[in-house]
């Protein structure tokens, strides 16, 4: 089994709702098992201003599933999302990322692993490293390390009951 982890984002059609539902549509993935969810975070867009705030969280998975088998699997997930390929940095119902699969590097056409924008975007260090917090990213270091280079501000926590 590699562990890995999914990032996970959405702006639109009651976007606590799309992550809860997807959260457990990554449990009932075959040949894996959901290791643990991160909490929620309300963050502020990237990008286009003109559209909702997010919600983003992380997930950790163990799979036995190949990086590209599993990537079309999350595919179909945001499918059943009606998720609608608009414009570029565009609102989404559902976004799911593969963030890092083991301590594997990838480069192909359909996947970039670990996720190139990743360390960029605290929206994924935070709920990351909340999770994972000795986690070492591939070719880029301690998470630990690359936290320090971003702040949490326009990053918010929701507590559970929120
Ligand atoms: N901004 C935030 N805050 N969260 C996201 O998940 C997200 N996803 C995107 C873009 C449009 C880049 N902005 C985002 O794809």
């Amino acid at each position: 089994m590699v562990p890995c982890f999914i990032g996970l984002g959405s702006n639109l059609e009651q976007p606590r709702q799309q992550l809860v539902r997807a959260f457990s549509e990554l449990a009932l993935l075959t040949s894996s098992k959901l290791i643990t969810k991160s909490s929620l975070y309300i963050s502020k867009p990237l990008g286009p201003q003109d559209q909702p705030d997010y919600i983003n969280a992380v997930a950790e998975l163990e799979t036995s599933l190949p990086a590209l088998t599993l990537l079309s699997s999350m595919q179909a997930i945001e499918s059943e999302h009606q998720r609608v390929r608009t414009e570029h940095w565009g609102p989404r119902t559902l976004d799911l990322d593969l963030l890092l699969y083991g301590q594997e590097t990838i480069s192909v056409e359909q996947l970039k692993v670990p996720h190139p924008e990743m360390v960029r975007r605290n929206f994924v260090l935070y709920p990351l490293f909340e999770i994972a917090p000795d986690l070492n990213i591939p070719g880029l270091g301690s998470l630990k390390n690359l936290l320090t280079k971003l702040d949490d501000s326009d990053l918010q926590k929701l507590e559970p009951d929120e």
